[in-house]
């Protein structure tokens, strides 16, 4: 393969020189070198290939016990300035770090090939598409870039001789908990990971690029990256409305993205397609619309949990071309299983960790006998996915009527409500907030802040970002409306009220009514909530209109105890806090007397 950008060539020499591989390997993006990959990755044991009748062109992996997760203490923002990274994010000095890092990667792939990944984010050659070159000694991560991104010859083309590209450098070296970093460098388009094969900390395009160097790329040229699904609605008469939903990780996204409308509205003739499930980044558009894209090309999903009543789309994505990590290995069949896929785990199986697993000792408060780890997760195509949007490839995305924030709130938040206008809407993502659950480990009912769902994402000032949203609004003429869901308020025996999945669309369906002013509201403190008989609840079983009206209620008091928290968050995001976000916090808590 000929380099003709110069200093992707000179970039890739400089990084060999460091960490010394025996060989590089160019990635060109075909199916033969693909297959080769897998076969030396079978060979060493790397990847197991799976039932090929039952699951075709996928493959099981299994990361170091060690190495599950995102590692957001590891994480880091260089910047020159320590105030520009903010008090959300770990610092360190570029330089610095460079030197400590330079350090740990210092021949750390001898012995060892390098392989170059040029990737695109977004449709090769389009306006809005950004280019990374990703350096790592990891099949895995060469295979699963393949699922995540657009990779290969022509991405080095469309490049031409640009120096603009991001570039990151990926070593597994020991996979050394205590040298594990996650680091990026938003002023150099660099980016640098060691010591982990986790997805989310190696899959270099993904919440490194796309979220954190994207969103600090974004505030400079004036357009947003953020942590979003993209779905649209399909009306019966084919017109399709477009919205985009931001929930903290593990609060369904892909669930929602993916959603299977109930049978009141499907049988009417409407549909769901999904634009995306995890990442949007957002344009104005010359028309005076906010425009989403998807910039990835997979579904990087969290697998425990995904059957056939909570996502069979995602279910059946998942059915060929996958590489499954961290889940069991149902040894009878060569199939795969994990805890809330069906009732039937197999006998005969393999943990995550690699383990003969015996299904009759687990038991579901104690997460050391799950079978897969409950962050196991599928890498699965794009185009497998059975309501994938026609507008998927298309470049310039599609145009937003609405975004949605959400959280997992026991008590506080209704179940829709509706902000007053942009820049209220923007303080509503600010005091994003989800609570943990009985399931994890920990105290019940904490309450961790995720403004816009992106707390572990913004590559610079959380007060910076947020002005950075208001300043957004005053450049979109026709903006989308901004709402709150929360999916997850339960009742005094702690159960969920609103059925969810599926039935989500209920809500959806008042939020785009709202979009297009054809339906009431009621005024409240914090916003409009729905009449209740607003909200469709023809074939719901459990759900009458008292139970909407207990759905959508304020609890006052709940709200009043928040905005203490709210504003212990709001001191710890520092003295860059927008003023607009301290008028809405002012306003708030006048509204609630
Ligand atoms: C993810 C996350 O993996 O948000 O998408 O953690
Ligand atoms: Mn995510």
């Amino acid at each position: 393969m000929e380099i003709k950008n110069t200093y992707v060539r000179s970039w890739v020499e400089e990084m060999a020189l460091l960490t010394r591989p025996d060989q590089i390997v160019w990635i060109d993006g075909s199916e033969a070198q693909a297959e080769e990959l897998r076969k030396q990755a079978m060979a060493t044991g790397e990847m197991i290939k799976l039932n090929q009748e039952k699951l075709p062109g996928c493959y099981l992996h299994r990361t170091a016990v060690n190495d599950v997760a995102r590692v957001e203490g590891r994480t880091f923002i260089c910047t020159t300035n320590k105030e520009d990274a903010g008090n959300i994010n770990n610092w360190m000095d570029p330089y610095e770090c460079y030197y400590k890092l330079s350090k740990l990667y210092r021949g750390s792939m001898k012995g060892r090939t390098m392989y170059v990944i040029p990737y695109s984010m977004g449709i090769v050659g389009s306006d809005f598409a950004k280019y990374g070159i990703e350096l790592t000694d990891s099949i895995y991560v060469v295979l699963n870039m393949l699922i995540m991104t657009r990779v290969g010859t022509e991405v080095l083309e469309a490049m031409g001789n640009d120096a603009g590209f991001i570039k990151g450098l990926h070593a597994k070296a020991d996979i050394d908990e205590e040298n594990r970093y996650i680091c990026h460098f938003p002023q150099d388009n660099t980016i640098w990971s060691i010591n982990s094969g986790y997805g989310g900390n190696v899959l270099l395009g993904k919440k490194c690029f796309a979220l954190r160097i994207a969103s600090y790329l974004g505030r400079k040229e004036g357009w947003m990256a953020e942590h979003m699904l993209i779905l649209g609605v399909e009306y019966p008469n084919g017109e399709t409305k477009y919205i985009c939903a931001a929930f903290p990780s593990a609060c369904g996204k892909t669930n929602l993205a993916m959603l299977i409308p109930p049978a009141v509205y499907a049988q009417k003739g409407y549909k769901v397609w999904c634009v995306g499930d995890d990442i949007a980044w957002l344009r104005v558009g010359e028309d005076g619309r906010l425009w989403a894209m998807n910039p990835e090309n997979g579904f990087f999903g969290v697998a425990p949990g995904t059957n056939e009543k909570s996502n069979p789309n995602a279910l059946h994505t998942t059915m060929k071309d996958t590489i499954f990590t961290n889940v069991v290995h149902d040894l009878d069949n060569n199939t795969v299983w994990w805890e809330g896929l069906d009732n039937n785990p197999p006998a005969n199986a393999i943990d995550w960790k690699g383990n003969k697993w015996d299904y009759t000792k687990y038991d579901k408060k104690d997460k050391s006998t799950c079978g897969a780890h409950p962050n196991s997760r599928f890498t699965a195509k794009a185009a497998n996915c059975p309501c994938l949007s026609a507008e998927f490839e298309n470049a310039h995305g599609v145009p937003v009527s609405a975004i949605v924030f959400g959280g997992r709130r026991a008590k506080t938040a209704p179940l829709v409500y509706q902000s007053f206008n942009w820049q209220h809407g923007s303080f509503v993502g600010s005091i994003m907030a989800s609570e943990t659950t009985a399931a994890a480990a920990g105290a019940v009912g904490v309450v961790r802040r995720d403004p816009m769902a992106m707390r572990p994402f913004v590559g610079y000032d959380m007060g910076d970002y947020w002005q950075h949203w208001i300043d957004m609004g005053k450049k979109i003429p026709n903006a989308p409306k901004i709402f709150h869901v929360n999916w997850f308020r339960t009742d005094d025996e702690g159960h969920f009220i609103w059925p969810g999945f599926g039935d989500n669309m209920r809500v959806l369906m008042w939020i785009l009514a709202r979009c297009e002013g054809k339906v009431d509201a009621v005024e409240t403190a914090i916003g409009y909530v729905p009449k209740a008989e607003d909200i469709n609840i023809e074939g719901l079983e459990d759900v009458t209109l008292d139970t909407i009206r207990e759905l959508v209620s304020i609890d006052t008091a709940s709200w009043k105890e928040d905005l203490a928290n709210i504003k212990e968050f709001y001191a710890l995001v520092g003295d860059r806090v927008p003023a607009e976000m301290k008028e809405e916090l002012a306003a708030l808590e006048k509204r609630l007397g």
